[in-house]
């Protein structure tokens, strides 16, 4: 089956990848030759991929779904959120980002963050809203080289590693898109 994941993150195609069984082809919007990018003007998380999934559905008629996701820190009032990727500004800088969180964190001791994702599916003229979240804290140091975004900066619940220490057997098991790609597979399975 092929299943169109309507994003330009490689990271984000490469985590599900993993997730995925071999006899699910999926393929990102730079292998479908999308090149364009899908204005992300909602304000939350669901509205977001219902943007780029909708967007994918309407111009190529293909089942895909999107996944819109984003760091929540309590103290912060749930930022950056649905502001992540630019949350220091349109380039969409991670070391800005980071700078950022920590910048705003400074003086607080609640340091109490969550991963949310969202995922807007597209499947055989059905659709699908499907979510996943871990909860963790924010440490005021980058550890670890694997994952992306803010990895580095994130102690999942019961760890006392980050994500981007613990690597992609501890994330691909309790990370918020193994949670909603779980669902996925349930959607994808049962048709
Ligand atoms: P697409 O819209 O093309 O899917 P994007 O990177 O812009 O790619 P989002 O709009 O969903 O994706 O922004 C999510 C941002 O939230 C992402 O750039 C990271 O900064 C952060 N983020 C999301 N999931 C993450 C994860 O698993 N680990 C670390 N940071 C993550």
């Amino acid at each position: 089956m092929k299943l169109i994941f309507a994003t330009h993150n490689a990271h984000k195609v490469e985590e599900l990848n993993q997730l995925l069984p071999d006899s699910i082809a999926l393929l990102s919007l730079t292998d479908i030759g999308c090149n364009q990018e899908i204005k992300e003007t909602g304000t939350t998380l669901e509205e977001n991929a219902k943007i780029k999934a909708d967007f994918i559905r309407q111009k190529y008629g293909l089942d895909c779904f999107a996944d819109d996701s984003g760091l929540e820190i309590e103290a912060l009032s749930g930022a950056p959120g649905v502001y992540s990727a630019r949350y220091a500004g349109d380039q969409k800088n991670n070391e800005a980002n980071i700078k950022k969180v920590w910048g705003e964190l400074m003086g607080v001791k609640n340091t109490k963050a969550w991963f949310r994702t969202v995922f807007h599916v597209h499947f055989e003229n059905k659709e699908y809203i499907l979510k996943g979240q871990v909860e963790g804290s924010i440490i005021f140091e980058k550890r670890g080289n694997g994952g992306f975004g803010y990895d580095p900066i994130f102690v999942p619940k019961g760890y006392d590693k980050t994500f981007a220490e613990l690597g992609k057997e501890v994330k691909n098991k309790i990370g918020h898109r193994a949670l909603a790609t779980q669902s996925l597979l349930k959607i994808l399975s049962t048709q």
